[in-house]
């Protein structure tokens, strides 16, 4: 069977890059971006898609005969405690319809992004293992902690091939971020190529899991080609990468732009960071589908500031305009 991907959510940090990745992998023509609306001077085949519409939903799988679903679509942490009970709505809505849709036409994988949000105060902060228990804090977390158990659902009752990573804080110079508890990880290296002074809205010990975009991209890929017999996690399965406070992280700016200044402001975000858990532990998808990252502090850090020194060299000095 020839594999056709659909990609809902293919604009955001994570979307806009595993697009590009799934394109090379499959071919232009088998992968169908969509989203809430067209990028501009988008390359490859592109449809609006409003993921809490399960009917356009379903026509775009059954037009191009999509076989595989990457369903990003959300409203992450921090935008989501601004207006609880819609994120609740969004996030579940959307879940919803693509598990629906998956089941009646017989998709053959489908892949949801779950988070270090489904862990709270009852999780160890250290090491938490996969099967830690899930008392999730913001409304992201509950809507990603049930996300879960409903995907699991849909696999024991109706045998759906889904597929579940937790992903910590993703830091990539591609996209940007929007609306995370994680985001000041990549805003501080824009910051720091453009020799600005940056405000943290994270203590300076605020310690977190984090993983570069390029094994965030490398584990969904690997996931998702895994043998379905290896996969022994139906809920989602702990990835790590390297986890670093923003302490941490400015002095690895300063090792190459000494001058580099940062203020912290801590704001509700720290509140939320401070019931996730500090470092990952992921034996089981090392054990089971090989996972194992690349990047390390160092390396993510003199990646970040060489891409993006050479795409403001290229781009727009306008931050945003740069990255859209
Ligand atoms: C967020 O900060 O909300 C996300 C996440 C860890 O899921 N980056």
């Amino acid at each position: 069977m020839e594999t056709v991907v659909l990609i809902i959510g293919a604009n955001g940090q994570l979307g806009s890059v595993l697009t590009a990745s799934l394109q090379e992998k499959y071919g232009m023509d088998q992968v169908i971006a969509s989203d809430l609306n067209k990028p501009l001077n988008f390359d490859g085949v592109f449809e609006v898609i409003d993921a809490t519409d399960k009917n356009r939903i379903e026509e775009v799988v059954v037009e191009y005969q999509v076989t595989q679903i990457y369903h990003l679509a959300a409203i992450l942490s921090a935008k989501g405690e601004e207006n609880p009970l819609q994120t609740w709505d969004i996030n579940m809505k959307t879940l919803f319809n693509v598990l629906e849709v998956s089941r009646l036409n017989s998709i053959d994988r489908l892949f949801f992004p779950s988070s270090i949000a489904v862990f709270g105060e009852g999780a160890p902060l250290e090491q938490t293992p996969n099967n830690a228990y899930l008392d999730p804090a913001t409304v992201y977390g509950i809507s990603k902690a049930a996300g879960e158990n409903w995907a699991q659902y849909y696999f024991l009752k109706y045998g759906l091939d889904v597929r579940s990573i937790r992903y910590p804080g993703v830091i990539g110079y591609q996209s940007l971020p929007g609306g995370g508890t994680t985001d000041y990880a990549v805003d501080i290296y824009h910051k720091a190529v453009l020799k600005e002074e940056f405000s943290c809205f994270l203590k300076e010990d605020a310690t977190l899991p984090m993983v570069f975009m390029e094994d965030a991209i490398r584990a969904t890929l690997e996931l998702m080609e895994a043998p379905k017999e290896d996969i022994t996690i139906r809920t989602s399965y702990n990835i790590a990468g390297i986890s670093f406070s923003p302490a941490e992280v400015v002095a690895e700016i300063r090792k190459l732009y000494p001058e580099f200044k940062v203020r912290y402001a801590p704001d509700f975000r720290q509140d939320i960071a401070s019931k996730w858990p500090k470092s990952i532990d992921d034996q089981t998808a090392r054990d089971d589908w090989g996972w194992k990252p690349k990047f390390d502090l160092e390396m993510i850090t003199s990646t970040m500031i060489q891409k993006l020194k050479e795409k403001y060299k290229m781009g727009s000095k306008n931050h945003k305009a740069l990255m859209l």
